[in-house]
């Protein structure tokens, strides 16, 4: 019988769903640990003096987890290094931003192969293995290299970028075909998995058909598995006290005016400025909405330790700062700037208060807030969506107001139109999208990748659930 052994590099599940600040993609990993029988291994967060890897097993929020401890070394190359100054930026199409430095690839190379060595012997003869993201992309092909034959898959949250960008990166065609090792690799959307389609194709001259890549013997399936959010959890935890609580303390606070949301980890990826801008636009041409509506930014600030990070929150502070001293007036001002995180109920209210919600990354792999946005409105007055065409989430969620964030008056039109929406139209509009945001839910994500990598192999669900065979 198979267990599902579940690698990511940090390794956080919500200790309650729900009341946590656990982010969307801890709360789905949480998720499929909890339907099936299996372990969740991967960093501790913690650093020691010298690796041992020593793994400290514990039991949180009903999940299994495997950490291990990393050195400074490994922090400074592998996690500040080449995951988030080399492989964020370029695969978020920000190359101006990347560094291409050896240390951080040999760090990269270095921390996969420590995590195989550590992981292989926790793995059972008939255990699938689902590897999450761009830290680990080598990490299947380190597991081989140890003699592991299970199945393995690949999950990329993020986008995977266009062939050209990608030549940029020293030693692409390894890091590329390293993903061969994998029995499954999995995208967010089709975009990514026809720009990844591309480069096989052209990079490495791949022969792809149907989904498949046969290469060196090995047959590697690829396909798009938009990930959800726990839709039905999320709508209930946006009725229940703390939820309701927050919507009222927030709807008395806006005193009757129009609040525009954003939610975002503080990331340059994520668009703010320019959503400062375009709003500071409808200001500019629409001065009838000023005292009428405000823009409640909440971002909560992400990997501190990198420059690019810092340096987009002090020009976030500053353009801001800007715009409220051109446009407040002594009882209104046009932004409110919260740099704190939140819990996911206290989330759920502010959603729900909201009558526009402003998603406007500038590349993101899906972008959950999007999901959460739409799973938290009142069916009987809901909000509206107005959404980045360059997020994944885009490619599922045609009825939201679709927007080029690159364009302040696109965006700031937008705007006005999601502001004036009669009822009727947010209602039919907000519909369409919730059927399928509870359609694509977590689950449905979570039980099409396994069933993709399992085949027809039977899979042990958690104590008290039944075996499933996926097909
Ligand atoms: P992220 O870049 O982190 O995820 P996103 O999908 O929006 O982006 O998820 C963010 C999560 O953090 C959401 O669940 C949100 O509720 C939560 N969050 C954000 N700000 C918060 C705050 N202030 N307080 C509490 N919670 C907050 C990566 C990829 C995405 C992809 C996901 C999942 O970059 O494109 O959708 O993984 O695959």
């Amino acid at each position: 019988m198979s267990r599902l052994i579940v690698v990511s590099n940090r390794v956080n599940p919500p200790s309650d769903a729900g009341v946590g600040t656990a982010g969307g993609l801890a709360m789905a990993l949480a998720a499929a640990l909890r339907e099936y029988s299996g372990v969740w291994f991967g960093w501790s967060g913690e650093t020691i003096e010298s690796f041992t890897g020593q793994i400290s097993m514990q039991k949180v929020g009903g999940v299994t987890v495997a950490l291990v401890d990393l050195e400074e070394q490994d922090r400074e190359e592998y996690y500040d290094g080449y995951a988030n100054r080399t492989l964020w930026p370029l695969f978020h199409s920000r190359t101006d931003l990347a560094a291409y430095e050896r240390s951080f690839g040999e760090g990269y190379q270095r921390v996969n192969r420590r995590f195989a060595e550590t992981l292989a012997p926790l793995i059972g003869p008939n255990d699938l293995v689902w590897i999450h993201d761009y830290h680990l992309i080598p990490l299947a092909d380190e597991l081989r290299k140890l003699g592991v034959t299970n199945r393995i898959g690949f999950f990329l949250h993020i986008p995977w970028p266009s062939r050209r960008l990608l030549t940029t990166l020293p030693q692409h065609k390894e890091l590329v075909e390293s993903l061969l090792a994998y029995d499954l690799v999995g995208f967010q959307t089709h975009d990514a998995l026809e720009a990844f389609s591309d480069y096989g194709e052209r990079e490495l001259g791949l022969a792809i058909n149907d989904g498949v890549v046969e290469a060196g013997g090995r047959r590697t399936r690829i396909g798009a598995f938009p990930i959800g959010i726990e839709a039905d959890a999320f709508a209930q935890l946006a009725q229940q006290d703390a939820a309701r609580e927050t919507f009222e303390r927030v709807r008395a606070s806006q005193a009757g005016r129009r609040m525009i949301l954003g939610v975002d980890r503080l990331d340059y990826s994520k668009g703010l400025e320019e959503r400062f801008l375009a709003y500071e636009q409808l200001l500019v041409d629409h001065p009838d909405w000023a005292e009428r509506v405000f823009l409640l930014q909440i971002a909560t600030p992400s990997r501190d330790a990198v420059q690019a990070y810092q340096e987009i929150r002090a020009r976030l502070d500053g353009v801001s700062g800007r715009i409220n001293g051109a446009f407040a007036t002594v009882d209104w001002v046009p932004i409110r700037y919260v740099n704190r995180a939140h819990r996911r109920d206290e989330l759920a209210g502010i959603y729900r208060a909201a009558q526009v919600g402003l998603v406007t990354p500038l590349r993101d792999g899906m972008n959950l807030v999007a999901k959460e946005y739409v799973a938290a409105q009142d069916p009987d007055d809901p909000g509206v969506l107005v959404l980045s065409k360059y997020a994944g989430a885009a490619e599922q969620m045609q009825d939201a107001l679709i927007v080029n964030p690159f364009s302040r008056e696109e965006t700031s039109e937008a705007l006005g139109q999601a502001l004036a929406m009669p009822r009727a139209e947010r209602s039919a509009r907000w519909r369409r999208l919730m059927d399928g945001v509870a359609r694509d839910d977590v689950s449905a994500w979570r039980d099409r990748f396994v069933a993709a990598l399992a085949g027809d192999v039977a899979i042990t669900t958690a104590p008290g659930g039944d075996t499933r065979k996926a097909s």
